[in-house]
């Protein structure tokens, strides 16, 4: 627990707005959508500028109590679960746009702006933040950054990573980095925005972030095909790529569908049933296009490489088909998944599938299996649901050693054991499944520079 004196230092920093520390505000600040570690912070603290964040980080150095950066809270990897006493560094006060520059077509804003309001801003401005994923109501930009956020679009957009033109951070140091100035060219040496972006808040607490928004896209049509088996949703994506710049390309399984059809009251996207269903969107601005889609799509039915489709008409029914993919994460959470998220080069996909399948319906042969993801990028969740009749730790313990050997068919591919989700608490212990020692040894050198007293979000990432 905090001593008293620090806790007074805390509240002269902030004030009686910025500290909370009944039972409520620990418990809701202590945890992120992680949901299986107990949170047990000693102070909740809720800075309203940089200054007051540079004064805290500086107060831990000197106190010695530790920091768990705080934005949305929905990350799934305990990346931001303050379980060891820590205080909560919630940016949540600081959510203010600063900026935005029609000619640079870039807009400045405080951590704790939600991501969704930042679409909302950018569309207002008939531009777009291309970063979207399920989580958006409730993220925080600062934590996007923070985690290098991905989600539905990173196949035409990037990731969080590329739509950062500015940061301000302070370091476990407590000093305050403004970091590129928005600048589109800048060769002056390393480019520090990019130590920052993705490192889950274990060398810096990220203030502010410069923003790109870009040319929003035309008319985004939705495509949902039901696919006779993996191996199909590669060549599906292969023959689509060929005449359409994609926005987007998911899949998920029909388990993931059923569950979403059955518990969120949606309708199937057509009769036919299929294993498998690949989700494709593309901006339909020309005939040529609509064209383009239609006969990839017969060229599919005719190489039974797809059984059925639907193609959106309107906005509306493209939402509707994006809610059966969008909706499958927060319906199954109510069934205690297991989760992974793995990634593997495009052009190993089909491979990884077959592999993984096979030893997972080998091993998970009392589980339900739920597929999902970002096949685009070569990103995949697999999620085994917990029987109903069984506890939950030995269900966890059955899926954890089944871990290992789904990390190592994984690293035998030199692919991520984390693809977009993090590594926080729960993946730390498997790093070098993905990350060589030498690179282990690097990224702990930098923390030590960043953050030589390990003030900020101890146990998160490297053990
Ligand atoms: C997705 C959301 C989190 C999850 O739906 O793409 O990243 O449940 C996920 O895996
Ligand atoms: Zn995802």
């Amino acid at each position: 627990m905090l001593n008293p004196e620090v806790l007074v230092q805390l509240h002269h920093i902030v004030g009686d707005q910025g500290l909370r520390t009944d039972v409520l505000s620990l418990q809701t600040y202590g945890r992120d959508w992680t949901k299986i570690y107990e949170p047990a912070p000693s102070a909740i603290a809720l800075p309203k500028s940089t200054e007051q964040v540079q004064a805290i980080i500086q107060l831990a150095n000197q106190a010695g109590f530790k920091i768990v950066p705080s934005g949305g809270r929905t990350g799934l990897s305990g990346g931001a679960v303050a379980a060891q006493g820590e205080v909560v560094v919630s940016l949540e006060r600081m959510r203010h746009i600063l900026d935005f520059n029609v000619q640079d077509r870039s807009l400045t804003c405080e951590a704790g702006v939600i991501t969704a309001q930042i679409q909302q801003f950018a569309a207002e401005q008939n531009l777009f933040y291309p970063v979207d994923f399920a989580a958006a109501g409730s993220s925080q930009i600062g934590g996007n950054i923070a985690t290098n956020a991905g989600g539905i679009k990173v196949i035409r957009y990037g990731l969080t990573r590329q739509q950062v033109l500015g940061l301000e951070v302070v370091t476990g140091q407590g000093e305050l980095l403004k970091l590129n100035h928005g600048l589109v060219k800048n060769a002056t040496g390393y480019d520090l925005r990019h130590l920052f972006i993705g490192s889950e808040g274990t060398l810096g607490i990220i203030t502010q972030a410069s923003l790109q928004l870009i040319r929003a896209p035309d008319n985004l049509t939705v495509l949902v095909l039901g696919v006779p088996a993996f191996a199909a949703l590669m060549q599906v994506l292969l023959r689509f790529q060929a005449n359409l710049d994609l926005t987007a390309f998911e899949f998920f399984s029909a388990e993931a569908l059923h569950y979403v059809v059955q518990d969120q009251g949606l309708a199937k996207p057509f009769a036919t049933p299929a294993p498998y269903y690949a989700l494709l969107e593309f901006e339909n601005d020309s005939a040529g296009r609509e064209q383009a889609a239609l006969q990839a799509f017969q060229d599919g039915l005719a190489q039974n490489i797809v059984l059925d489709g639907v193609m959106s008409q309107s906005q509306t029914q493209a939402k509707a088909l994006w809610r059966l993919r969008e909706l499958i994460s927060e319906t199954i959470s109510v069934y205690t998944p297991y989760k992974n998220d793995l990634s593997v080069r495009v052009s190993q996909v089909a491979e990884f599938l077959q592999a993984v399948d096979q030893l997972v319906a080998e091993r998970y042969a009392a589980f339900e299996v739920i597929w999902y993801g970002h096949i685009g990028d070569g990103n995949l969740h697999l999620n085994i649901l917990k029987p109903a009749t069984m506890e939950k730790a030995d269900f966890f313990e059955h899926c954890a050693a089944v871990n290992e050997q789904v990390f190592a068919l994984t690293q035998s591919l030199k692919g991520s054991i984390s693809a977009e989700h993090g590594v926080g608490l729960l993946k730390r212990d498997y790093l070098a499944y993905s990350r060589s020692p030498e690179e282990i040894a690097y990224m702990r050198a930098m923390k030590a520079l960043f953050d030589p007293n390990q003030v900020l979000n101890p146990g998160k990432l490297l053990s």
